[in-house]
């Protein structure tokens, strides 16, 4: 297991390389140019300059998190090969400076979503949280003017340009059946992952957050039945997954470390963080540790080494603790909690084995 861990680059991310550079195990950033709008291709002199500064604290750049896809593409509008061409483009480039992962999403329209940013846990600390019938009530129009008249809204990871667009988007995804996107996702495989194989870059789809269709928008990349589906459109091993043990998690039905035993060979990159999942169906992120949520994050890091995982895993949103300030789930604090809470589970699991095998 290779240890990353999200940073949002220079002036944009409240935690430091030298912040990061102290957590133990972490040996590689996880980055993306936030400022570049889906679709175009990314200019190398910024890619170089991220290059610069993981070089100087003697981090890596082989997981990229995202190269968004444009939701032309998404559309299967006849506009989305200008945007593939731009991807493939954006591919080749990224070699150039190691990568070896890139992580995207298939969401139409938007990215996760949650309705409260700030919930107070009983700790005292604050996270995310997610209000099931807020959603299922909203209905999307009053979403598009809530949206608009809040030039704050917005979520981590999301480029704004979807925000600019959400009215029209809405409108011209009336058309678009569960049938049509999967069919537009083989389309944009088909052509993307020969240039991955090429270059030697696994691509690894991000499930949906919350992972069950919301605002009457299809979502495909909810649990194994779709996943299966999925590796099969393109049967090849740059074909993959980055399992996120939150955004499933959400989902009870969802058993993650039989995933985690099933697709292995087609993970290259481990989201893993905990949910607690109420009976209503909301949820709130906790912290990393087993108890403390419903998703089993012992028996997921279990399933992990016993498949002998090498990708890369990095820990995800965290609380927000200790009045730290940061951009909401990607505090340091927290997610440096996480990552020792990993290797601690981790660490035990090798001891136990090297014990075993003497
Ligand atoms: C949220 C993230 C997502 C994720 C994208 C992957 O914190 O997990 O924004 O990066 O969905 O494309």
């Amino acid at each position: 297991m290779k240890m990353v861990f999200r940073w949002y680059g220079e002036g944009n991310d409240t935690v430091s390389l030298r912040q990061i550079k102290q957590i133990p195990g972490v040996e590689g950033i996880v980055w993306a140019l936030h400022d570049v709008p889906a679709g175009e291709e990314w200019p190398m002199d910024k890619i170089m300059a991220y290059k610069e500064q993981a070089d100087a604290h003697g981090f890596h750049l082989e997981v990229v998190e995202s190269v968004n896809v444009h939701e032309d593409i998404k559309l299967g509008l006849p506009t989305r090969d200008v945007y593939i061409e731009n991807y493939k483009k954006t591919i080749a480039k990224l070699a150039q400076v190691g990568a070896k992962t890139i992580c995207y999403n298939f969401m139409p329209v938007f990215d996760w979503i949650r309705t409260d940013l700030f919930r107070a846990l009983e700790d005292g600390s604050t996270a995310m949280f997610y209000d099931k019938a807020q959603v299922d009530l909203m209905d999307p129009e009053a979403l598009v003017r809530m949206i608009a008249d809040n030039p704050y809204f917005t979520m981590p990871g999301w480029e704004p340009e979807r925000l600019r667009r959400l009215a029209p988007l809405f409108e011209a995804y009336k058309q678009v059946t569960e049938q049509d996107l999967w069919d537009n996702l083989q389309y944009f495989l088909e052509q993307i992952i020969p240039v991955a194989e090429q270059y030697d870059i696994r691509m690894a789809i991000h499930p949906d957050d919350p992972p069950w269709p919301i605002f009457g928008l299809p979502r495909i990349m909810t649990g194994p039945d779709n996943f299966r589906k999925l590796l099969k459109l393109v049967d090849s091993p740059y074909n993959g997954l980055t399992l996120c043990s939150g955004s499933l998690g959400s989902n009870p039905a969802n058993d993650i470390p039989a995933m985690v035993r099933e697709f292995a060979g087609r993970i290259p990159f481990a989201h893993i963080r905990n949910v607690r999942v109420y009976e209503n169906g909301d949820f709130i992120e906790t912290s990393h540790r087993a108890e403390d949520g419903t998703v089993d994050i012992v028996g997921i890091m279990r399933a992990y080494h016993e498949i002998g995982f090498t990708g890369y895993a990095r820990p995800d949103h965290g609380r927000h603790i200790w009045d730290e300030q940061c951009r909401p789930g990607y505090g340091l604090y927290d997610r440096a909690l996480g990552i020792m809470y990993l290797w601690g589970v981790w660490d035990a699991f090798q001891r136990e084995k090297k014990e075993r095998l003497q």
